[in-house]
């Protein structure tokens, strides 16, 4: 009797149906934030937007010509093989033998659209996904993030290349930043050089994260190649360019000290929490 008599006292001092209590405390809102990949991409793009830099975005699936034949890779070059490459298109029955559709290796062949359709001068970048034939392990992965750029004009030298990365890496990673450039090669570019920066880790002095180098690889570029301006119509005694790419992923592990490549494709919010804006 007693527990009815509560009961009832307390259910007649129950607020009516659909009353709302604006005293109780809100639900916290988690607020979510950019991947991190995402986050350095957009860093990258605001740095070479304020250069003047535009930026193109494209198919992922290319053609031959594209990703290879204009940027001056030979026919027998190995990234050709099926070994690196993943090529769609098997035959199909009745259609007879067409051009061979591939996932594109690089996001270059963005800029050789971007030169088929306009004159000099060119300042572009283009990011964005690319494919090879890997496994997943630790340090590769079948798909990765690239950005690349390229700047075309009359009298455009290896200085104004020098300048214009040397300025990218201080603003990406602080005025104090030392670089270097150390010969390469690649078809597309000559001549071609990848680009150091001192490790930001231990400053130069040596350190696991750099391998104990003092240096941290940064990017390829190089002079763009005669041979793909004739590709795509330019005149190569009138027009110099530069071209660069870097891997976003391999910088990322580098600048934030992530230990595996798949931490970023697998959405571990555990992950995904270190990286806030
Ligand atoms: C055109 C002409 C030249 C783009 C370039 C590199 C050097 C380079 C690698 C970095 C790491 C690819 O992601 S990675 O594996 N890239 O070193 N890329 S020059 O050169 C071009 C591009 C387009 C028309």
């Amino acid at each position: 009797r007693e527990l009815a008599a509560r009961r009832a006292a307390l259910d007649a001092r129950r607020a009516p149906a659909g009353t709302v209590d604006v005293t109780l405390p809100g639900r916290p809102v988690v607020m979510g934030r950019l991947h991190p990949l995402t986050q350095l991409r957009e860093r990258i793009e605001a740095i070479f937007a304020r250069l003047g830099f535009q930026i193109v975005e494209g198919p992922e699936l290319e053609d031959d010509w594209h990703n290879f034949e204009a940027l001056n890779i030979p026919p027998d070059h190995p990234a050709r093989d099926m070994q690196d490459t993943l090529y769609l298109a098997s035959p199909v029955p009745g259609e007879g033998s067409r051009p061979a559709t591939l996932l594109r290796t690089h996001t270059s062949g963005m800029q050789i659209r971007y030169m088929e359709a306009h004159r000099p001068p060119v300042r572009i970048i283009a990011p964005w996904r690319v494919y090879r034939r890997d496994n997943l392990d630790p340090t590769h992965s079948p798909m990765f993030t690239q950005v690349e750029g390229l700047l075309v004009d009359e009298r455009v030298t290896l200085a104004d290349l020098k300048g214009t990365l040397f300025t990218f890496a201080r603003e990406l990673l602080g005025e104090a930043t030392r670089v270097r450039f150390r010969p390469s090669f690649f078809p597309y570019t000559e001549p071609s050089a990848e680009m150091d920066a001192a490790c930001m880790v231990c400053r130069g002095g040596g350190c696991a994260t750099c391998k104990h180098s003092g240096w941290i690889e940064i990017l390829g570029s190089g002079m763009v190649h005669p041979a793909v301006f004739e590709a795509v119509g330019y005149d190569p005694d009138r027009y110099t360019g530069f071209a660069f790419g870097l891997g976003l992923e391999r910088l990322a592990i580098a600048l934030y000290g992530v230990s595996d490549i798949r931490l970023f494709y697998e959405n571990d919010l555990r992950f995904l929490e270190q990286f806030p804006l």
